[in-house]
């Protein structure tokens, strides 16, 4: 297993638009072993494949909050199904955008169905932190960031502060 390097904003990559797995290939095996490897030492709850510039509809995600207890979830080409109205705020972070934290607001419980490791489709409705994480790493299979939940104003401010450090780290 190997720890990727992680793609950083304003890298034009998390932009894109995520393709869908199709066959679960020893590739894709080795690319969620790599991503589990990658977010436990970030550290992060949560994963989208095109972080580390990879283009495929996968998430890795681990919210358990027990010391030593490990809840790995990989979520092949998952879509929401359902979303409560009520709605829920969390001081999101992102892997791809380090140290900054915002609050975003979204739906408080979802539906997703997704396909897992073996293939196989499943269901499960999520609330809490996991429902805040899917919907934060199915945006990043869309090229949508937690920045754009957040005022035209602070993420003008920190697009820059981020361009302003790659330029620094480029030159
Ligand atoms: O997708 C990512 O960039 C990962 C991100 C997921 C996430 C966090 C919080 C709300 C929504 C989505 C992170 O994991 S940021 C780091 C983080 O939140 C964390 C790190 C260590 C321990 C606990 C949390
Ligand atoms: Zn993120």
């Amino acid at each position: 297993m190997t720890i990727r390097p992680l793609v950083i904003l304003p890298d034009a990559v998390l932009r894109r638009v995520s393709d869908p797995v199709g066959p679960i290939t020893p590739e894709i095996r080795t690319l969620v072993a790599d991503m589990f490897e990658t977010m436990y030492d970030a550290p992060g709850v949560g994963l989208a494949a095109i972080q580390v510039g990879v283009a495929k509809r996968v998430v890795t995600i681990d919210t358990s909050k027990e010391e030593g207890v490990r809840d790995a979830r990989v979520f092949i080409d998952p879509e929401i199904v359902w979303a409560s109205a009520e709605k829920r705020i969390y001081d999101e972070g992102c892997l791809s955008i380090p140290e900054y934290y915002a609050e975003v607001e979204r739906p408080d419980r979802v539906r997703v169905k997704f396909r897992d490791i073996e293939g196989a489709v499943q269901e499960i409705e999520a609330d809490g932190l996991l429902a805040t994480c899917i919907q934060h790493e199915i945006d990043h299979l869309n090229g949508v960031l937690f920045i754009d939940h957040i005022s035209k104003l602070k993420r003008d401010r920190v697009i820059k502060r981020f361009t302003k450090a790659a330029k620094r780290d480029a030159a």
